[in-house]
């Protein structure tokens, strides 16, 4: 045993248990997904797809990823996915990689509007190799106008436009991109990373009927081990009449198979695939929807208290399981950086963001995104939810009472030992 390492582990179980999580991209795993995780099949190399495998020894690798793969299908009704990408981030590039050329147009939502870095940012792969133009929200609603996406999309003629974000609480339409994708000759690609845990519990309005193709990560609503993959609806023939040496047409799911591997990646994580398919077949179990209406009432719920306590919410609400705060509304000399480092020392984990049109930086921001997929896997109802607003505003109403923030943060551990988290291990 490695003591240095497991002692720190010790301790971050114990941060976990005791703090209020946040964070909108994170989540509670149930303990079967850690099993998965740090299982002997972090042992095998398995390069390649089941069947197909460039190592023996894979039979049950391949066993264990076929289902992964049947699962997420299953999730999703899709027709094909690939569950290697090591993350959305790999999974968006793998993507680009496979359907675009070095140079090609693409939009995707702005960055500092709630985008995604691999979306186009131009500090990312994506912005470095692609022509990367954005669509964004309006400044008065905090919505995205499609009329406006139309009328970029008719500018750039973008080969790939991306819906999707990361802090973006309204829901998507999916079926008005594809209509604007089609005018331009575009591929479509939704990146369902935050919301896919709520659309597969058909919460929230369905991407794969509209979309060419679509990634995520799994480790946010999905609540499985941190990863990414690719889903297709429907199988197509590549749009650019690519013909294997046999002259047969290649389908997109050679090509996105090829680009995950080999053309972004080597040996798929088989540990984590395993992982993947205990947490899909978690969500294919009755009991899904219950948690994604209960992640959605309860970001509704403190949507509603923040509100109500003069805060302004970007969009001014949310269809999903997060929110974005301008602090500027209620304390404009307070910035998120500042937000931030108070409410951890209560134990109450949230980021810092830019909200659009931001006055300050990246790294200092006027914002703060809170999501509630993870408090609700600790088992949090509205009325939990509401405390938790209650506990955010006294303590930004002065960030520099130390007494009464250790007093919230006594407060809010003891709390915390009402929703218990792994209680069974001592290490997991
Ligand atoms: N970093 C993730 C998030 O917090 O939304 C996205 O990759």
């Amino acid at each position: 045993m490695d003591k240095i390492i497991f002692d720190l582990i010790e301790k971050e179980l114990s941060r976990q248990r005791h703090g209020i999580e946040l964070i909108a991209s994170e989540n509670f795993t149930s303990q079967a997904v850690i099993d998965a995780t740090g299982s002997c099949l972090t042992n095998k190399y398995a390069e390649g797809y089941p069947g197909k495998r460039y190592y023996g020894g894979c039979e049950i690798v391949d066993q264990i990823e076929n289902i992964a793969i049947q699962r997420l299908c299953e999730v999703f009704g899709a027709e094909y996915a690939n569950v290697q990408p090591h993350s959305g981030a790999q999974a968006n590039a793998a993507v680009f990689l496979g359907v675009l050329k070095p140079g090609d147009p693409i939009l995707g939502f702005d960055l500092s509007h709630g985008g995604h870095l691999s979306h186009g940012s131009a500090v990312n792969y994506s912005g470095l190799v692609y022509n990367a133009n954005f669509y964004g929200v309006e400044p008065d609603t905090g919505l995205i106008d499609m009329d406006k996406v139309e009328a970029k999309a008719l500018e750039v003629k973008p080969k790939l436009i991306i819906c999707g974000a990361s802090a973006y609480s309204r829901d998507w339409d999916y079926g008005r991109f594809r209509a604007i994708a089609d005018k331009v000759g575009a591929l479509l690609l939704a990146d369902i990373a935050h919301p896919a845990g709520l659309i597969a519990a058909k919460l929230l309005n369905d991407p794969i009927p509209h979309c060419h193709i679509v990634t995520s990560t799994t480790h946010k609503t999905l609540r499985g081990p941190r990863g990414g993959v690719i889903i297709m609806g429907k199988d197509f023939e590549n749009p650019w009449g690519k013909k294997t040496n046999k002259g047969a047409t290649i389908m997109m799911s050679a090509i996105l198979n090829s680009a995950v591997f080999p053309g972004m990646q080597g040996g798929p994580l088989e540990h984590v695939i395993a992982a993947k398919a205990v947490a899909f077949g978690e969500i294919l179990s009755p009991s899904w929807k219950v948690y994604g209406q209960q992640v959605q009432a309860n970001a509704q719920a403190m949507a509603g208290s923040f509100i109500s306590k003069g805060y302004h919410i970007i969009s001014g609400g949310t269809d999903n399981h997060l929110m974005l705060i301008d602090l500027r509304s209620k304390y404009p000399d307070l910035n998120g950086r500042q937000a931030e480092d108070a409410l951890i020392n209560a134990d109450i984990t949230i980021n810092k963001n830019m909200v659009p049109f931001d006055s300050r930086s990246a790294f200092v921001t006027s914002g703060i995104r809170v999501g509630t997929a993870a408090i609700t896997t600790r088992g949090f109802k509205e009325e939990d939810c509401l405390r938790v607003v209650d506990w955010i505003d006294t303590i930004l109403g002065d960030i520099n009472d130390e007494a009464r923030i250790a007093n919230i943060r006594d407060e809010i551990n003891e709390y915390m030992t009402a929703f218990p988290l792994y209680e069974d291990k001592v290490t997991v």
